[in-house]
């Protein structure tokens, strides 16, 4: 047994959770017709049901919030069904789980929006990223500037899929700030040339995120409702100029609404910690409540990192694909199983729901 303070029950707003691991939101595109989630979406989060939380893989809240193919979205009530199923499944296991809401702004193909429209983002840039569509990994498609008067529409949209989230059973959810998704398209200058009150300055520029989270605190209460930020990572083709003190001043606006966390990928999603200087201790101390931290953690150094009080939860992603019981294996300090790349995205049980648990030791 490895014995650890990450093992030991947290306080998140109401709840709470049995352990300080964290199920990061993982893209698996394997939504049914309408974008429904279906029984196997239920069986693949009961089966990780003993993380201390899990934050579910990122769904549209409109179809104009959607880039890639078979991802759930939170805007129709066959939608809302669908996830009843989910999170009565991970509950049953004893289990908490927050829904991210998201908007991918221009990471997009006109194959996915509405009557094959452009893609909406703060500003006319194309993205250098790649979407998945048809089957395929594309390019994403060249995008339109939002007009001023349809943003009022996607706060709208963001906070009925807040009350759809709890209506489907949530205990709560998750703002997608991070990632180079619309948000973080908002946040960032090298996606906002906007000369309005959405762009220019670091205020301007934080005003979408805060709107969004704002609305979202009104319909579900900041003790439900927890906001991710990536500050310097590259994903999906994002760039910055100023990002300690933009994220910074998003956080200290954040603190003071009360969210219930904050989630923090530290470093390049999925890639090295160290990819751009940042000071994330700064950005701890602006905050009060929950600081969960995600990327490249292993257990020696999230335990570090939670003594030394520079983080209260940690988000695993990868990990959790192939090792279900994966808070049980870190606790035992048992191997783990290798993900396979080739069902990451699409498909149906193989790589998804038949990753098994480890094996009983012989007399047990
Ligand atoms: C991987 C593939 C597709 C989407 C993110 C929602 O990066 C994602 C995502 C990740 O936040």
């Amino acid at each position: 047994m490895t014995s650890s303070t990450l093992f030991e029950p947290a306080i998140l707003g109401p709840f709470t959770l049995s352990n300080r691991i964290v199920m990061a939101p993982l893209t698996r595109n394997r939504a049914g017709a309408g974008f429904v989630p279906g029984d196997l979406i239920a069986e693949y989060y009961a089966q990780r049901a003993s993380a201390g939380l899990i934050i579910s893989e990122a769904t549209q809240i409109s179809q104009q919030g959607q880039g890639y193919q078979d991802t759930p979205g939170i805007y129709t009530q066959a939608q809302i069904d669908g996830w009843r199923k989910v999170t009565d499944a991970v509950h049953a296991k004893g289990g908490h789980i927050f829904l991210q809401l998201w908007h991918v702004g221009r990471v997009s193909h006109v194959d996915l929006q509405p009557d094959g429209q452009p893609p909406v983002a703060p500003s006319a840039i194309r993205a250098e990223t790649k979407t998945f569509v048809n089957n395929s990994f594309v390019d994403v498609s060249a995008p339109r500037a939002l007009e001023l008067h349809e943003i009022a529409g996607i706060v709208e949209d963001f906070r009925r899929a807040a009350a759809n989230a709890i209506a489907a059973g949530f205990d709560g959810v998750e703002v997608h700030g991070a990632n180079g998704y619309l948000l973080d398209q908002f946040a960032r200058d090298g996606a906002n040339t906007r000369t309005d009150a959405y762009g220019g300055s670091i205020e301007n520029r934080a005003r979408l995120t805060l709107e969004v989270t704002a609305a979202v605190i009104k319909e579900v209460g900041p003790e439900r409702t927890g906001v991710r930020i990536s500050p310097v990572s590259p994903a999906n083709g994002i760039s910055a100029t100023d990002p300690q003190a933009q994220f910074g001043y998003i956080v200290e606006k954040l603190d003071a609404m009360g969210i219930a966390y904050l989630h923090v990928v530290e470093g390049a999603t999925g890639g090295p910690r160290d990819v751009a200087p940042f000071d994330y201790e700064a950005l701890r101390r602006r905050f009060k409540n929950r600081y969960i931290a995600n990327n490249g953690y292993d257990l020696e150094l999230a335990t570090a990192r939670l003594e030394q009080g520079l983080a209260d939860l940690f988000a695993f992603g990868r990990p959790f694909i192939a090792n279900p019981d994966f808070v049980e294996r870190l606790k035992v300090g048992a191997s783990l199983a290798n993900l396979d790349m080739a069902t990451l995205y699409g498909g149906g049980a193989a790589g998804y729901t038949d990753y098994p648990e480890m094996a009983e030791p012989v007399g047990a």
